[in-house]
């Protein structure tokens, strides 16, 4: 069955085409600094959201019909959607798909029968990826939307619960296993607690890491050769959540000795609910050998919620692109988290989300490449720290100094030199002429 078969394979035609259903920047085969526009952009698709929602809040219910010709919660339903998805990514060129394990079935009564369920989705799945050549970005297990998962998984007070968690996250290291996923993500949905006065939060956070390790040590003894991700979010749905922000997680990942078995899946939505810039959040994760895939949405900033939206803000796209490319690029890939608006409820609309997403990060790498490549910001940054290259600045940055001796070195010269102008206006307007000026 073809499930969109009014919709065509959307191509590159460049940016003069008036067709809806094609990329006016996104030339797969197109060459940026040495790489294709495919390489650098391994864009994958979100199982819950283009497959599953439905549009539904908390004020009403679905306005989008996601039942692909079959009735929801049966395994036809579940097959009919890997049916759907799969057609969907080939029709746009998308290569990669993520999941959480009750994204792909129907959870039943027992964990014997969800299993048993997974399991013959996951021979469906796999079959498919042969015929197709499409594969798997990374896996998940949803630890959150279950109510015994109401005060947390890793984090329970409940150590049955944190049992139930650690059995998902076997399953569901398995599919990511049998998929060939590149990475396994921990996003810590109710990770984090209301108020202290019911909370021991020593004891939350060091048993989150347990069981971390324990999914560590797991998926290497089954040959998962992937990196393992903390996706961080700060709060909705816990006021506090305890992966607040990429400096969180990586402090928490030292401090418990999972750095070498982890890296960070940013999300942009996540990182503006931080009170961060999406850049911000890349940068540190980068800086730290961290970055290793990216949620690639856009959120409201005027909404104080996970809006989930298709990426369409170039500049945005541009600064992420310039950090990813300055960090040599990503272990992962760019997964498009995101979701049509309610009232965008149509298949069109499907194709129309990921074409807007694809075209922003297109473009957003085309002029991260050119602001590369002009210079400036680069000799800039080069010049506003020359200080460090030699002199008291080089011995600093070589450890070859005490506090005395820049004390007396203080002393000696009275005066430092003007540290100059920041010409944060000039370099804006860099960013702009390049984006818009040409
Ligand atoms: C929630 C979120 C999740 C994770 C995977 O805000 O981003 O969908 O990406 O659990
Ligand atoms: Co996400």
């Amino acid at each position: 069955m073809e499930y969109f078969r009014h919709l065509p394979k959307v191509k590159y035609e460049g940016k003069d085409t008036k067709n809806p259903f094609a990329f006016r920047f996104y030339d797969p085969d197109r060459v940026i600094l040495g790489k294709t526009m495919k390489e650098h952009l391994p864009f994958a698709m979100a199982w819950w959201h283009n497959l599953g929602a439905g549009g539904s809040d908390m004020f009403g219910t679905e306005t989008a019909d996601k039942s692909f010709g079959s009735m929801k919660r049966t395994m036809s339903h579940a097959k009919a959607k890997v049916d759907a998805g799969f057609e969907f990514m080939q029709k746009l060129g998308v290569e990669y798909f993520c999941f959480h394990d009750v994204d792909l079935v129907p959870e039943a009564e027992t964990l014997a029968e969800t299993n048993a369920r997974l399991d013959e989705i996951a021979d469906y799945i796999t079959r498919k990826m042969k015929e197709t050549g499409l594969k798997c970005l990374w896996g998940t297990a949803n630890l959150f939307s279950n109510p015994r998962y109401m005060n947390g998984a890793g984090s329970s007070n409940s150590a049955d619960v944190f049992c139930f968690a650690a059995a998902q996250i076997k399953k569901a290291l398995d599919l990511t296993v049998k998929f060939g996923g590149k990475g396994y993500v921990f996003w810590g949905g109710r990770e984090g607690y209301e108020t202290l006065l019911n909370t021991d939060m020593k004891l939350e956070l060091d048993n989150i890491a347990r069981l971390m390790k324990l999914a560590v040590d797991y998926g290497r003894s089954i040959g998962f050769t992937g990196d393992f991700y903390i996706e961080p979010k700060p709060k909705e749905p816990m006021k506090h959540q305890y992966d607040f922000d990429a400096a969180t997680a990586i402090g928490f990942l030292r401090a418990h000795g999972l750095e070498r078995d982890f890296k960070l899946n940013i999300e942009a939505n996540h990182a503006t609910l931080a009170g961060h810039t999406f850049q911000h959040e890349l940068r540190v994760a980068g800086i730290n050998g961290m970055l290793g895939s990216i949620d690639a949405n856009q959120g409201d900033l005027l909404l104080g919620w996970d809006t989930d939206e298709f990426p369409f803000d170039v500049y945005e796209t541009t600064m992420c692109m310039y950090e990813v490319i300055k960090a040599g690029g990503l272990t992962g890939g760019f997964n498009f988290d995101a979701k049509n608006r309610r009232p965008s409820n149509t298949p069109e609309d499907m194709f129309h989300g990921f074409i807007l997403g694809m075209d922003s990060f297109a473009l957003g790498l085309i002029k991260a490449a050119r602001l590369i490549e002009d210079g400036r910001i680069d000799e800039f940054i080069k010049e506003r720290y020359s200080s460090w290259q030699a002199g008291i600045g080089a011995k600093i940055t070589n450890n070859e100094v005490t506090l005395q001796e820049l004390a007396e070195y203080a002393e000696k010269l009275g005066a430092p030199k003007d540290p100059g102008s920041g010409k944060q206006e000039y370099l804006q307007r860099i960013v702009n002429d390049i984006l818009f000026g040409e």
